[in-house]
């Protein structure tokens, strides 16, 4: 059976869960990272020599990094469609919004907002760099907002792999306690992910286990 190396609160591990349940796909995930450890075996760093979560095994396939699972997982599992379109070009202006997930928004949000608010207790906190932090966020989502203008989903009125990529994280921006710009658009689109079951199950997971005291 497909498995899952990786904890329900690593962000990283939810964006695949949450295509793994967008795809249909059967699966098992097993607790790996953080609290659980495990990564730091031989077995594990033969899996992934960076020792993080997620992995994916899929018979003799390893695959480490989130995004690249994404893709395989879409690539495999998916119809062709809106998805993971077939089509070079279809697929590119997917895949342009998938990269900007990955590469701006989550590397804006991850590490200098939801660590420095969550993992970080206040008295270390450096207030004036989560500012900053936070400023360079909202110019991302203020993109998003842009490209959401008519339509349900970020490249169209189907869900893709753009969306995984990208909506993963607003759960965390949306429950954390941080001052936030209203944005009309990428807060229908914020509802309309929650109204999805697979979303509510694999990305809507309580982090208070992550929350170092004093944060
Ligand atoms: N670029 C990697 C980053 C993986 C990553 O940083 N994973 C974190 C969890 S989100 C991790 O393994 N942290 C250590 C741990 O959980 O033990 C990916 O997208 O998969």
């Amino acid at each position: 059976m497909l498995t899952i190396y990786g904890r329900a609160t690593s962000s990283n591990v939810q964006l695949v869960m949450w295509a793994l349940g967008e795809l249909g796909v059967e699966h098992r995930r097993l607790d790996y990272g953080h609290s659980y450890g495990g990564t730091d075996t031989g077995a594990f760093r033969a899996m992934n020599p960076r020792g993080l979560v997620p992995v994916l095994k899929d018979g003799d396939l390893v695959v480490w990094e989130s995004c690249a699972i994404l893709r395989y997982l879409a690539a495999r599992y998916g119809d062709g469609g809106a998805f993971w379109p077939a089509d070079p070009a279809d697929r590119a202006r997917v895949d342009m919004w998938a990269e900007f997930g990955k590469n701006e928004l989550a590397q804006a949000f991850t590490v200098p907002i939801f660590w420095a608010r969550v993992r970080t207790a206040a008295a270390d906190r450096d207030e004036t760099s989560l500012s900053e932090a936070i400023a360079r966020f909202e110019d991302l989502l203020d993109v998003i907002d842009g490209q959401l203008q008519g339509q349900r989903y970020l490249t169209g009125d189907r869900l893709t792999v753009a969306d995984i990529s990208i909506g993963h994280l607003l759960f965390r921006w949306f429950e954390i306690e941080v001052p936030r710009r209203p944005r009309a658009s990428v807060e229908a689109y914020y509802r309309r992910l929650t109204d999805r079951p697979a979303y509510r199950r694999h990305v809507m997971v309580d982090f208070s286990s992550l929350r170092v005291p004093g944060a």
